[in-house]
């Protein structure tokens, strides 16, 4: 059966756009992406002495199963660190599964929705750009309502988007 993911990236190593853009058409290749966010410069959370990241936040439908599906954004995180321009080195991008259609689903390799999305600016204002009226299965709150109260918004600046961040068959 066809479902509506919503996913996260990151990347903070090297030319981080280079990196977001070989995921995204990486990942078309494995699912159908329906929307792309636009880019977003963000303040590093957690470990702040790193460098900014580039953020985004793509809509996409997939028959994959949850662990299929995990499986085949780690395939692409690999894929793309693994480019022969880029070194050993900190993996280039980081692909999180947000939400996959209303799924609520708690494991030790695979948490649905995102432990962390709720705490984020940085995935949710992305996020609440291409899927505001969505409602957190657990918050039971729209993803516009938790992105006007997510600590951090300050630290996270949206930029343009440039067509080249849509994969050429979407
Ligand atoms: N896993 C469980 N649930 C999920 C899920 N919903 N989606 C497991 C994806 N993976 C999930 O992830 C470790 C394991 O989590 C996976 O193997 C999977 O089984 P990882 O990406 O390999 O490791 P990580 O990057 O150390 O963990 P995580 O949680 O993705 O890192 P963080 O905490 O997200 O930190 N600041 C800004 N501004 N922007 C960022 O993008 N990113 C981080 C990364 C920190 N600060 C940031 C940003
Ligand atoms: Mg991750």
């Amino acid at each position: 059966m066809t479902r509506s993911v919503y996913l996260s990236m990151g990347s903070n190593v090297g030319d981080r756009a280079a990196h977001l853009r070989a995921a995204l058409s990486d990942l078309d290749r494995v699912l159908t992406v329906r929307r792309i966010s636009s880019l977003y410069r963000t303040d590093p959370v957690g470990v702040t002495d790193q460098p900014e990241f580039l953020n985004l936040a793509v809509e996409a439908e997939t028959d994959l199963e949850p662990f299929e599906l995990l499986a085949a954004v780690k395939q692409v995180e690999h894929d793309v660190g693994r480019r022969p321009t880029f070194r050993w080195g900190p993996r280039v991008v980081d692909l999180d599964i947000l939400l996959y259609h209303d799924l609520v689903l708690e494991t030790p390799e695979l948490t649905i929705p995102h432990p962390e999305l709720t705490r984020r600016a940085f995935v949710l204002l992305p996020l609440a750009e291409i899927a505001p009226r969505l409602i957190h299965p657990v918050e039971h709150r729209t993803i516009a309502d938790l992105a006007a109260t997510a600590p951090g918004s300050a630290g996270v600046h949206r930029l343009d988007a440039p067509q080249p961040f849509k994969p050429d068959s979407a």
